[in-house]
């Protein structure tokens, strides 16, 4: 009889858990002690991108701090699925801010620590893009330019969830929402230039600006945890499907968040002073077509006949990011 050999997939793969590696070489989820900062029993949708990515964020978050951790929290999807009154899913020093205040309200944590001199204790800011791109964003830029000593995360699923999938700055070209919609001759949201946020954050000079996605979670991990040991202003922006607002298939969350990666749409890279100082390379190149076909919001390119050109201005867009990253191996080409 034939042997087949015994592989262990879980062993040096791009697997979350990793359970089989030794203690000090596995990701903070899989060991025995993270926290569980962001609890079962949350109301999140199936498959909810944000859910997975502040879960992990902030466990490398409190394991980085030794449990010293305080955070604010925009309204959006990620409070109100965490906590419905008088519940919480929450096991850290939480508090809910208004939808456009949370930089200013981690900046006074932040300075009530340093009074108190508890320099040990750390402070996250996180909420959705549209609490981070648009109505926080005068106080968001405010906590940059004074380099105050917090971490703020911005989860990104390109719109505004919790209300019912409008459009923000950060919703991508085409993409339909319920204010975006493919109607007339050019459907969905228009190509205008949007926001960048991790690029105006660098324009800011801050010590550490990074993106991740879900699809990488040990990355995301070192990035949070690098964020956390740094004095001063950082901005990680985390790109998290959301498989209501986009039409997706709950499992394909992580499939999608690696798609928008692979073909060069959301580049994923760590910055300091403003320079870029590393990027993750795309490893198998592909067509933006094979991201935006599992996603309904894009169904209107894909009709009779499929709206090619405007395809093609999408990729112009990916293959831009490629270039002014340098997101391609040498030798490797799309
Ligand atoms: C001043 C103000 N305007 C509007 C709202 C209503 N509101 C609450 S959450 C939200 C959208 C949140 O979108 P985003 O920040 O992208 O987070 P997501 O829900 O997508 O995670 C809106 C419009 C509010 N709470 N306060
Ligand atoms: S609407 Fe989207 S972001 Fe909000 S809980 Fe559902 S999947 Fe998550």
């Amino acid at each position: 009889m034939a042997f087949q050999p015994l592989k262990f997939y879980q062993t040096g793969t791009f697997t979350v858990g990793n359970r089989l590696l030794e203690e000090d070489k596995r990701s903070v989820q899989a060991t025995t002690q993270r926290n569980n900062s962001l609890n079962s029993g949350h109301r999140a949708c199936q498959g909810c991108g944000e859910a997975l990515g502040a879960r992990y964020a902030m466990d490398a978050a409190m394991a980085a701090s030794q449990g010293q951790l305080i955070a604010a929290n925009a309204t959006g999807c990620l409070e109100v699925f965490s906590t419905p009154y008088p519940e919480t899913s929450w096991q850290v020093p939480w508090i809910h801010s208004l939808f456009g205040n949370t930089a200013a309200v981690a900046t006074g944590i932040a300075a009530a620590m340093r009074v108190k001199g508890r320099s040990d204790v750390r402070v996250v800011a996180q909420g959705g893009d549209g609490g981070t791109t648009d109505i926080g964003f005068g106080c968001l830029s405010g906590l940059f330019e004074r380099n105050d000593d917090v971490l703020y995360i911005c989860y990104d699923n390109e719109a505004y969830m919790n209300t019912g999938v409008q459009r923000s700055s950060a919703t991508p070209p085409a993409a339909r929402t319920a204010t975006t919609m493919p109607l007339g001759p050019e459907p969905g949201n228009v190509f205008g230039q949007g926001k960048n946020l991790p690029r105006i954050a660098m324009a800011h000079g801050i010590p550490y600006v990074a993106t991740a996605t879900v699809a990488d979670l040990r990355d995301l991990e070192y990035k949070v945890t690098r964020a956390i040991g740094i004095r001063g202003a950082k901005y990680i922006h985390i790109f998290v499907p959301c498989p209501l607002g986009w039409g997706a298939a709950s499992e394909d969350t992580i499939k999608l968040a690696r798609l928008a990666k692979e073909c060069g749409l959301f580049p994923v890279f760590e910055a300091e002073q403003g320079e870029v100082v590393g990027v993750s390379k795309i490893r198998k190149p592909i067509p933006v077509e094979e991201y935006l076909r599992p996603q309904r919001r894009y169904a209107h390119l894909f009709g009779r006949p499929p709206a090619l050109e405007t395809i093609a201005r999408i990729q112009a867009i990916a293959d831009r990011n490629i270039k002014k990253f340098g997101l391609l191996e040498a030798g490797v080409h799309p």
